[in-house]
């Protein structure tokens, strides 16, 4: 089995002591850090239809969750980018009801390499506190939302509108497994994107518009 097939295993295994080692093995090697990220998220993709055929449970995907995390921080320097240039503020979280943050901690890492400054709001995030952050902080140019659960969408919907609401005049970006980007037009958000890359490409997009 390949390091990076090794990874991918250990993800879903949830082999937390391992991970951060193996994964600095497999870039010692040469292997691509896009390719090693890649491996991880199918891992997580896999974890999930596990869960859903009940094959196993919350503490197995928080487990692998967990692994999935500490191996990104290995990455974090070899996928992250080094822009100089200042795009302004993106403030960031997962919407309210919504734990999950793996996805949302990897485009907070592609915006911050691709020149914005980051505020973190972290998960369970309420819409009143989104845009308190989008007014308190210098020059917030984004809000970024991610959305994993269908059930929380409305309140990322609230959030969306609240925010526009406000007249601030900064722009909105969602983005999430559930959210399409019909949703995101449907419910007045500036931007959607699929992943990571995209999102950091599209929020450069907006900011420059
Ligand atoms: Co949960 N969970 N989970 N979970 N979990 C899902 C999302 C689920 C699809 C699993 C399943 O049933 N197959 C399902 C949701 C079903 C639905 O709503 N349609 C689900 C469920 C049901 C639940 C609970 C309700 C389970 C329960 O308690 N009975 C519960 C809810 C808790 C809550 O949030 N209130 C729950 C809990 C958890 C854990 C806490 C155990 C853990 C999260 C830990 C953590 O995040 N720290 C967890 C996990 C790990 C998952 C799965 C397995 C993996 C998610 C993940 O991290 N993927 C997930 C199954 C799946 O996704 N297939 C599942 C890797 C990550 C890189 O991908 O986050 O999709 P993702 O991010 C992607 C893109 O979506 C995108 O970029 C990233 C890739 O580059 N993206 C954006 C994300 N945000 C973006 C924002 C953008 C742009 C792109 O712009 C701003």
């Amino acid at each position: 089995m390949s390091k990076v097939q090794q990874v991918r295993s250990m993800v879903e295994n949830g082999k937390t002591k391992l991970i951060a080692g193996l994964v600095q093995e497999a870039l010692d090697e040469g292997n691509d850090a896009e390719d090693i990220l890649q491996s991880m998220i199918d891992a997580m993709s896999v974890v999930g239809d596990k869960f859903s055929a009940d094959e196993i449970f919350v503490p197995e995907m928080l487990i692998s969750a967990k692994a999935m995390s500490l191996g990104v921080d290995v990455l974090k320097p070899h996928l992250a980018g080094d822009s100089a240039s200042a795009l302004g503020t993106c403030v960031i979280g997962t919407v309210e009801g919504d734990l999950h943050d793996i996805g949302k901690n990897l485009v907070a890492m592609m915006l911050e390499g691709n020149g914005f400054d980051i505020v973190d709001m972290g998960v369970d995030v309420s819409p009143e506190k989104f845009l308190n952050a989008a007014k308190e902080n210098n020059n917030v140019k984004i809000v970024a939302l991610s959305g994993l659960l269908t059930t929380t969408l409305p309140k990322m919907e609230e959030t969306v509108k609240i925010i526009k609401d406000s007249g601030l005049g900064v722009k909105v970006i969602v983005g999430g497994a559930p959210i399409t980007a019909e949703y995101a037009a449907e419910i007045g958000a500036n931007g959607f994107a699929k992943d990571a890359g995209s999102a950091a490409v599209k929020a450069k997009e907006l900011v420059n518009a």
